[in-house]
């Protein structure tokens, strides 16, 4: 069943061309630098944060995870790298399998583990195909998961693994490159998936140019999710360059 947070990231996609989201990692963030980098999303136009990282060191990141629900009117969703990282606070959760990969842990074991912490809390579950592309060089993902990426050269690999997610059930695919990838996930990949395959589409993994992003939403993209470049540059301008860059619509 469709919940409200993915409504309204539909109606986004419709209004405005597609939705922007900021990826916030709790581990790589002081408290304070959480919300301070949340703040400068919110102002600079992101439609969403999603929470999330492969590792969760951090004993605050629950309570980092509320604060930002309490604090800004933007929706939260979770991004979990396994079960253990789904923790109530956040409206939403990209509910993901990792398709591309092989690994039963992350394909279902995880997601059994999780699945109870999202029902008791009342979280909104956003069903995901998460297939990662190679981006250049082995990501977090990819070692962690023990999985590996689908070539770069191959995106009609991509389309089968989107294709096969969408009779599943699965509504959203996400094209992940890994977080600072060299090379993005290739605009064949996303036009592959967007031309065949009934799925709303997320793409995200080394975006580091506004460019980037608007070529990607004209391609088929209906959320784009940037989040390591905000680690590094704390610039307000960039964040409205990459929000009228993933606003395509205006
Ligand atoms: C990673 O796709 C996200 O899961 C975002 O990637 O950190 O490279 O922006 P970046």
């Amino acid at each position: 069943m469709i919940g409200p947070v993915e409504t309204r990231l539909l109606e986004t996609r419709e209004r405005r061309g597609a939705a922007f989201a900021v990826l916030l990692d709790p581990d790589s963030h002081t408290p304070a630098s959480f919300l301070d980098s949340a703040a400068r999303a919110v102002e600079g136009g992101a439609d969403l944060f999603l929470v999330g990282g492969s590792f969760m060191g951090t004993p605050l990141y629950a309570q980092m995870v509320r604060e930002l629900g309490e604090k800004f009117p933007i929706p939260v969703v979770l991004f979990p790298g396994g079960g253990s990282h789904v923790v109530p606070g956040a409206q939403a959760i990209l509910f993901t399998s990792l398709v591309s990969g092989r690994n039963p842990q992350y394909l279902i074991e995880e997601q059994i583990k999780g699945s109870v912490v999202v029902a008791a809390s009342k979280m909104e579950p956003i069903p995901t195909a998460y297939i990662l592309v190679d981006g250049g060089r082995t990501t977090s993902v990819e070692f962690i998961s023990n999985t590996r990426p689908i070539p770069a050269d191959k995106p009609k690999l991509t389309l089968v693994h989107a294709l096969a997610a969408s009779m599943m059930g699965m509504r959203w695919t996400y094209l992940e490159a890994g977080s600072g990838a060299p090379n993005p996930v290739g605009i064949d990949h996303v036009k592959a998936v967007a031309g065949h395959v009934p799925t709303n589409l997320i793409v995200g993994g080394g975006l580091v140019r506004p460019e980037m992003a608007r070529e990607r939403v004209e391609a088929g993209a209906s959320m784009i999710v940037t989040g390591n470049i905000w680690e590094k540059v704390r610039d307000l301008a960039l964040v409205r360059e990459f929000a009228a860059a993933v606003h395509v619509k205006g």
